[in-house]
């Protein structure tokens, strides 16, 4: 092999050596060929790569009318209390955000294009896990196919900006408009009647790398571009900063409460909180842990941060976060 293949060529190599199926063997294939430096001792590789590609593409034609393996193979089934997909620029310090929050064995570098797949992390925020997706970067011209689908699964997204770039406001439009031809807006609020067809995600920006030199200026100019769209944070993923916050953030950004239950009598369970939405109800709750409760329930006694002491509501009563509840039926 020539001695001059990239860290991100022989990574990909790698990857297209442990795939199983054609569609993970066309994506791989792809990208070594989009990784592999090209010069004359590397054009027999090249052609060799593009018939193997193309071998693959027939094959998978012939099989047309089969589940397509790929989407499942890249999407992330979710865990804990929400899903949120991390989206940015290569080397925007994804992974190392991903890495900082969670538990996640992700793989960080200074080169370029080191995430390929889906990688899951859990972050905990006291009783509940949040679970944050690391993703391949996105530009102009890479953009994995199944992108758009994990972004419509997750329940929000994260854009990460780079404060060592000073091309970052180009970074951030790129991934914009790489989502709207496909009906998938990123933004800070959803519309109250969005068009079915349309996805609208909750989108805020982590603002990275705060302790590069230039960084505060860079984030005054997002700021200046993107702060009425979007919430802007600004962290150093890699000094700590503003990273202590973060978990209670990602939960809040959720928009979700939590709630324990007690039956009668007994203590409550404040092992394993429900989560549900902000503005969800006691027969919100009850339908959660039974769907036949919801229509026998007749009332419930809910404590709450010191407001309510075991005080009776109606069904319809609007929940708030680490309320007690014992459900009658
Ligand atoms: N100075 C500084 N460097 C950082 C920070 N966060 C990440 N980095 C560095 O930036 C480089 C890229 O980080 P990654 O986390 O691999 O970036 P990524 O966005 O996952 O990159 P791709 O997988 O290529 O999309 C690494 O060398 C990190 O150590 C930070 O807060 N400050
Ligand atoms: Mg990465």
């Amino acid at each position: 092999m020539p001695a001059n293949l990239t860290p991100q060529y022989i990574k990909a190599d790698h990857e297209f050596k442990a795939a199983k199926t054609i569609e993970e063997k066309i994506v791989c294939l792809e990208n070594m060929i989009r990784l592999l430096p090209k010069h004359k001792h590397t054009e027999n590789m090249q052609a060799d790569m593009k018939h193997k590609l193309s071998v693959l593409r027939k094959e998978q034609a012939e099989g047309k009318g089969k589940p397509k393996k790929v989407q499942q193979v890249f999407l992330v089934e979710k865990e804990g209390a929400g899903q949120i997909a991390l989206l940015g620029a290569p080397n925007a310090g994804k992974s190392r955000l991903v890495a900082a929050l969670t538990n996640a064995n992700v793989a960080v570098a200074e080169y370029p294009f080191t995430t390929h797949a889906p990688q899951p992390g859990m972050a905990r925020y006291e009783d509940v896990q949040v679970q944050l997706v690391d993703l391949p970067p996105i530009t102009e011209d890479y953009f994995e196919t199944w992108m758009p689908d994990t972004v419509r699964r997750a329940d929000a997204a994260i854009l990460v900006a780079d404060l060592g770039d000073d091309n970052l406001l180009d970074a951030m439009e790129t991934i914009l408009k790489k989502f709207e031809p496909i009906k998938v807006s990123l933004v800070r609020d959803v519309p109250a009647e969005p068009e079915p067809s349309h996805t609208f995600r909750r989108t805020f920006i982590i603002a990275n790398k705060l302790d590069l030199p230039g960084a505060p200026e860079r984030l005054e100019i997002l700021r200046e571009y993107y702060g009425s769209r979007f919430d802007i944070l600004p962290v150093s993923a890699e000094a700590g900063t503003g990273m202590a916050e973060m978990p209670a953030q990602l939960f809040q950004f959720l928009r979700l409460i939590r709630v324990y239950t007690k039956e009668p009598g007994k203590k409550p369970d404040l092992e394993r909180p429900y989560t549900m939405p902000v503005g969800s109800t006691v027969v919100d709750l009850a339908g959660q842990i039974h769907r036949e409760l919801a229509e026998t329930l007749k009332s419930a006694r809910v404590w709450g941060s010191g407001k309510y002491d075991g005080i009776f509501v109606k069904r319809d009563h609007v929940l708030q976060d680490k309320d007690v509840v014992e459900l009658h039926q």
